[in-house]
């Protein structure tokens, strides 16, 4: 039977307009004036005064992951679950291969994990941390198996690679249409910088962690980035970018001509450094991630970013670790897990600290949350948009609702939220997956209905 979803305001990367939305089977069949017999056959749900904005797309999460000794809290089964509830229809997880191992070897892997398990639909970023002949005659199996895009690290051993592979990969990629992002920390001078802080007795001590890696070595990183792929040639986008001088640094790339995306998250966005000086450990050590959360004027460059369109696209970064995996660090800050839950709460915080906050309009939210990662992952203009033909994956978005996030409430397994006590502007009232409602009055009610994505080339 097809759905009408009657009275809303279709949410657009323009602006928003009162139309209803016809839904047929998997797909939207109608968006504005339904002829009364359309809608006499139609199941009517009345969304009167709700935006109705395109599914979410995250197009950063870290499900299932083995790292620092540990695996993330959310598998596939409960990350997607908390993504959904969270209104995020679309998950674009980072395929991990080990050094030494084909990326056909990590493609597979990642099935393994996600197949059958997802609740909502899902594709794969392929990680490139091994440079050489035998992996740069794989990236047209990965074009062809939907996998468009893929990640390098300037930092972290176990994935980083030298400056020399990152020019040559970005240039393998620029041949082929692909494109990579870029995790920026300057990994040398940070392992320096941890040595001293150990040497003054910081060891157990959580704020050490952002004082090692401050906010301008992850700007010369992102620097150094812009120019090796000004030598390639090549497009880019850097992820989880935190501040402004990092971003100056992608302003001076655009100005050479440079094509240049950026990823922030709302832990940059609506969070500040403070959270590493609380005095309870365990409140501190749960914030910890890379890079890290910044001083409070960095939230008013990101969110002009934003608004300016010099940042394109607001994912979450989710790598959830219990409480219990936290403390592995106790004795030494280095140990703590690295990575914060964000997936299944990053709709409404957008929205309360964007929107409602005076600092974002929801077509600007529209564009970073479904338009922008749509067209820059090649899933546009199946996902990303409320137009015929598109899949019916829909957020009812209710701006009278309000409640306060808490962990008791949510479904990931990290058993916290570093927005605990937020009191939300608005709430999702109902999530849409291809036509089948998997989220109503806060509960997931539908399966792991998930299907694999494989995605086309950038567009945006
Ligand atoms: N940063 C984190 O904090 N965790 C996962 C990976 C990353 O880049
Ligand atoms: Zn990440």
């Amino acid at each position: 039977m097809k759905k009408l979803l009657k009275g809303g305001f279709v949410v657009t990367p323009r602006g928003s307009r009162r139309a209803d939305v016809l839904l047929d089977g998997e797909k939207i069949a109608q968006v504005g004036h339904i002829s009364p017999a359309e809608a006499k056959s139609a199941e009517v749900t009345d969304v009167s005064g709700c935006y109705l904005f395109p599914g979410f797309i995250d197009a950063h999460t870290h499900f299932d992951l083995d790292v620092c000794n540990t695996t993330t809290a959310d598998d596939f089964a409960s990350g997607t679950r908390s993504a959904i509830r969270g209104g995020t229809t679309t998950i674009i997880d980072f395929a991990c291969p080990n050094k030494g191992e084909t990326l056909a070897y990590g493609l597979d892997l990642w099935h393994k994990k996600a197949d059958g398990k997802c609740s909502c639909d899902y594709g794969f970023h392929m990680t490139i941390d091994d440079w050489n002949e035998s992996i740069e005659g794989e990236l047209d199996d990965m074009l062809a198996a939907g996998i468009t895009s893929f990640k390098m690290y300037l930092t972290y051993p176990a994935m980083m690679i030298g400056d020399g592979a990152v020019y040559s990969a970005l240039k393998a990629l620029k041949k082929r249409g692909g494109i990579a992002g870029v995790h920026c920390e300057n990994a040398g001078v940070i392992d320096a910088r941890i040595a001293e802080l150990k040497a003054a007795g910081r060891t157990a001590d959580v704020s050490a962690h952002p004082e090692a890696r401050p906010d301008y070595l992850e700007a010369e990183a992102v620097a150094r980035l812009l120019r090796i792929a000004e030598a390639a040639d090549a497009p880019v986008i850097i992820v989880h970018l935190t501040n402004r001088e990092a971003l100056d640094e992608v302003a001076f790339a655009r100005a050479r001509g440079q094509r240049v995306y950026v990823e922030t998250c709302p832990q940059y966005l609506a969070l500040d450094d403070g959270v590493y000086y609380d005095a309870s450990w365990s409140m501190a050590a749960r914030y910890v991630c890379a890079p890290p959360i910044r001083a409070e004027e960095n939230q008013r460059a990101l969110w002009r970013g934003l608004r300016r369109g010099e940042i394109q696209t607001i994912s979450t970064d989710h790598c959830s670790f219990t409480l219990a995996q936290k403390d592995m660090g106790r004795e030494d800050f280095t140990k703590i897990p690295g990575g914060l839950p964000g997936v299944e709460t990053r709709g409404e915080v957008v929205y309360t600290c964007g929107v409602a906050a005076g600092r974002m309009t929801v077509a600007g939210m529209c564009r970073a949350l479904c338009e922008n990662p749509a067209k820059l992952y090649g899933l546009y203009p199946r996902k990303g948009v409320i137009a015929a033909g598109s899949d019916a994956d829909i957020v009812v978005y209710d701006p009278k609702a309000s409640h306060i996030l808490s962990a008791r409430d949510m479904v990931t397994k990290a058993g916290y939220t570093p927005f605990e006590g937020l009191r939300t502007e608005g709430g999702i009232a109902r999530v849409y997956l291809r036509g089948s409602l998997m989220v109503e009055d806060g509960k997931v009610v539908g399966g792991p209905e998930g299907q694999y994505l494989r995605r086309g080339l950038c567009t945006l």
